[in-house]
């Protein structure tokens, strides 16, 4: 696949030197004229898309030609990257667009630019970075040092997005002539929504809700009136990007896209299934996510720890401090054993087997005294056996993907507050729950 897209970042490299020390500099202020604003608005012109499409003729030609897009560009971790997705998937199916899917970046999150920018970067970006055997870090790509591109449908499981009638395509190349290329189409035939700031648009759909911290409102009824076969947008990140009214159709596509939206990479759930049987099985442990590594959540570490206890020390039992000692004078690999073996209905809620998701790469050391209270408590790190066919492989990008998925197979969760990461668990973890019958409710 990396060969692949090193020879169309090449031709399309060669085919841009060609055509371009003149054409970028003259065309790219035009290409991305502000539409969204006060400016004129540019409509579509049949007659060069008609010509493009001409140029490939095959029969479904008159199909392609009437068929209109929309699409997006993603930024931010894995979680916030599937929730711009999952935006983008309720406003292709309100403008009864086809949804051009970028891929998803695995590596080291790139941040967000306007639009122009960040379109500009991310031709600029990939085309440097895959240009060699070696990647090459190069001036102004340094947020695309570890950009790793994976199609949606090699990572998430799509079928929901099937049955609701949501009709995508995957796009694997962020240059930005893939429009024209791929579909025939130009900058004529694109309607670029602009972002000028990180929430600039809040999209409304007929919803009285105020803006929040978003700058403006963008009705879907308004985008729907747009003819240009191509509806371009900058940013979609962020859970209030859609103002939906609760219960309405729309809001129901999004809960269940955001439910049904999981990992499908059949390495993954391979490894999390053989780690959730080791605690006892799905649905047989509870979990929690500690995230802590960076940011507001580094500051926040002690108050999560305080609400994730919290929430454990609520769990009925009967307290039996020997029981709980005697569990932590084991080893882990033995404590293992013994704490799933353990009937919880009657013994001490410190002994209840926990699976800790979390970024912070030695708890025991750094949460010593967590681990402590619970010492039924189990993290990625104690399965190196079953990990280490990712650690091996240069895969280690989806042990976090790993951890999330252990996590969702619990009888009950408890999150890091305002963390995506978390909010990804709970919806799948409430989606699980409803296949294990007889999970403890507790
Ligand atoms: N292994 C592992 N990594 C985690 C965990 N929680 C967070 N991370 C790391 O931190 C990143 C969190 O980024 P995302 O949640 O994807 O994106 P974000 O924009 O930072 O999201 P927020 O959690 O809302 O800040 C993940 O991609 C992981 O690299 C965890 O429980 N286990
Ligand atoms: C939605 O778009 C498809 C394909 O362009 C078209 O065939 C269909 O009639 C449209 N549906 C509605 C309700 O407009
Ligand atoms: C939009 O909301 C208004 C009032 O809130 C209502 O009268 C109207 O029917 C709604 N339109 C649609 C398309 O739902
Ligand atoms: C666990 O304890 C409860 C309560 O005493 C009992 O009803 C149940 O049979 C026990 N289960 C096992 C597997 O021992």
């Amino acid at each position: 696949m990396r060969a692949f897209k090193i020879a169309i970042g090449l031709v399309s490299f060669s085919l841009l030197l060609i055509l371009c020390s003149q054409w970028i500099p003259q065309t790219l202020p035009q290409y991305f004229s502000d539409l969204t604003g006060t400016t004129q608005s540019q409509s579509h012109n049949p007659q060069s898309s008609q010509d493009m499409m001409d140029d490939s003729s095959n029969d479904d030609e008159t199909e392609k030609s009437t068929e209109k897009y929309v699409t997006y560009l993603p930024h931010s971790g894995f979680h916030n990257q599937r929730i711009a997705l999952i935006n983008a998937m309720v406003i292709a199916k309100s403008l009864n667009r086809t949804l051009i899917m970028p891929e998803l970046n695995m590596g080291h999150a790139n941040y967000w630019l306007p639009g122009k920018a960040l379109a500009l970067q991310f031709d600029d970006c990939s085309r440097k970075i895959f240009k060699g055997p070696h990647r090459v870090s190069l001036n102004g790509c340094y947020a695309f040092r570890s950009y790793n591109p994976w199609s949606v449908s090699s990572i998430l499981d799509l079928s929901a997005v099937n049955d609701q009638g949501i009709r995508y395509v995957e796009r694997n190349d962020m240059s930005l002539d893939f429009f024209e290329k791929n579909f025939g189409l130009t900058k004529d035939d694109t309607y670029y929504v602009q972002d000028p700031t990180r929430f600039s648009y809040r999209i409304y759909d007929n919803s009285s809700m105020d803006l929040g911290s978003f700058d403006f409102p963008l009705q879907l009824s308004v985008l729907r009136q747009r003819t240009e076969p191509l509806i371009s947008f900058g940013s979609l990140f962020g859970s209030f990007r859609l103002a939906i009214e609760p219960n309405s159709e729309l809001w129901w596509l999004r809960e269940y896209l955001t439910a049904e939206l999981g990992i499908s990479h059949s390495v993954i759930m391979q490894d999390s299934l053989s780690i959730a049987s080791h605690l006892g099985g799905p649905g047989n442990y509870i979990s929690i996510h500690i995230r802590q590594g960076d940011g507001s959540f580094r500051k926040a570490l002690k108050s999560t720890i305080v609400h994730v206890q919290a929430h454990l020390e609520k769990i009925k039992g009967r307290a039996d401090p020997d029981a709980v000692e005697a569990m932590r004078q084991l080893s882990v690999p033995d404590r293992l054993k013994a704490c799933v073996v353990v009937n919880h209905t009657v013994t001490d809620p410190h002994l209840r087997v926990i699976f800790m998701a979390t970024d912070a790469h030695n708890s025991r050391e750094s949460m010593a005294d967590f681990h402590y209270a619970f010492p039924c408590m189990f993290t990625l790190n104690d399965f190196s056996n079953v990990i280490s066919n990712l650690i091996e492989t240069d895969h280690s990008i989806f042990l976090p993907l790993v951890d999330a998925e252990v996590a969702s197979h619990s009888s009950r969760f408890v999150g890091t507050p305002k963390s995506t990461f978390s909010k990804y668990i709970k919806y799948r973890q409430r989606r699980w729950l409803k296949y294990y019958p007889k999970a403890p409710k507790s």
